[in-house]
Parts: C-alpha cells; sequence; structure tokens
C-alpha cells in the first residue's frame, strides 16, 4: 500500500439533467473519496461539444491528493459516475456525468483502460483552462509545461459561469 499522497488531477464534465448541479454534485462526491483529499477545484466551465452530439457541456477540473493507486481511484471515479445514472452506450454520447482521471502524479501509461496522460487532455479547451485555472505552472510527464497548449486551443469558444447567475 502506498503512504504518501500523489496529486491527481480530474476532468468533471456533464451535458444532461441540470449540467452544473451535477457538476458540483460530482465534485462532492470526489470530495467524499475514501483516501483522498480535495485540494483545490476549478470554476465552472460552458462550451460546445466537441467531437460528439448533445447540448452544451458544462466542465471543472478538481485537483486530489490520494494515497489511493491509480487502477482504484479509476475503479472509484467509475463507481461514482454509475451513482449519477451514468449510461455508457456509444462513444461520446451525452452523459450525466463524466470524471475523466487527467493525470496521476508523474505516471504514464498507455493500457487501454488507463491511458496517462489523459492523451486529448492538451487538445481540449474545456481541460486546458479549467486545470491551468487551479494550477498555472502545472508541467504533465511527456508534454512539459501545459501553458504551452493554451493558445492552440483558442478556437475552441469556452466560457466561464460567473458563480452569482443562476442556472439558466
Ligand atoms: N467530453 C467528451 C466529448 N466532448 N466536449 C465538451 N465541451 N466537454 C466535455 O466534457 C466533452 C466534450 C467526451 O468525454
Ligand atoms: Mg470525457
Ligand atoms: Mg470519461
Amino acid at each position: 500500500m502506498r503512504t504518501a499522497s500523489v496529486p491527481a488531477y480530474v476532468g468533471v464534465g456533464a451535458n444532461l439533467d441540470q449540467p452544473r448541479e451535477r457538476v458540483e454534485q460530482g465534485i462532492e462526491a470526489l470530495r467524499s473519496l475514501p483516501a483522498t483529499q480535495l485540494a483545490a477545484r476549478s470554476s465552472l466551465y460552458a462550451s460546445a461539444p466537441v467531437d460528439a452530439p448533445g447540448p452544451d457541456y458544462v466542465n471543472a477540473v478538481v485537483a486530489l491528493r490520494t494515497t489511493l493507486q491509480a487502477d482504484a481511484l479509476l475503479q472509484a471515479l467509475h463507481g461514482i459516475e454509475a451513482r449519477f445514472g451514468r449510461e455508457r452506450s456509444v462513444r461520446n454520447a451525452p452523459r450525466t456525468l463524466d470524471l475523466d482521471l487527467l493525470l496521476y502524479d508523474d505516471l504514464r501509461s498507455d493500457v487501454p483502460t488507463l491511458r496517462l496522460p489523459h492523451p486529448r487532455l492538451h487538445q481540449r479547451a474545456f481541460v486546458l483552462q479549467p486545470l491551468l485555472e487551479i494550477a498555472p505552472q502545472l508541467e504533465a510527464p511527456g508534454l512539459g509545461p501545459l501553458a504551452a497548449y493554451l493558445e492552440r486551443v483558442q478556437d475552441q469558444p469556452i466560457r466561464r459561469i460567473d458563480p452569482d447567475q443562476t442556472a439558466e
């Protein structure tokens, strides 16, 4: 068993069934994971679906400190998704809650069930923007400083949701 905690980053997304509330509830579920502390969370962001059908997404990123192994953390994320009624049909189908393990310490993994860093992490504004909000200096193994990728995703419109604004 691990003794020292490591940093891990999780992308949170939803585009069905009151997505703002879903994302907030998803963040609270992450806060309650065993052997894990929530170190930081980003604002909420709204964007059109990338490579996917359906309504606009709400996204956020959470920084965890955990003593769970990467595969145990991944299983725990799937458990939360299932509790939220996530149905896994076709790839990138609209979802009530999507929790993506983006980074786990400096781990690199290429097994199909766990690819780290998340393979599209640096290509998506809805991940990069919230991630850099909470960790502006963050570097990813094999990618380097993530801030360098932000300008390449400027063509993906994304809007920070004002927390005082009530959900539409
Ligand atoms: N997730 C996807 C596919 N497309 N687009 C946005 N804007 N936000 C997402 O979270 C997202 C997506 C697959 O998980
Ligand atoms: Mg996803
Ligand atoms: Mg996912």
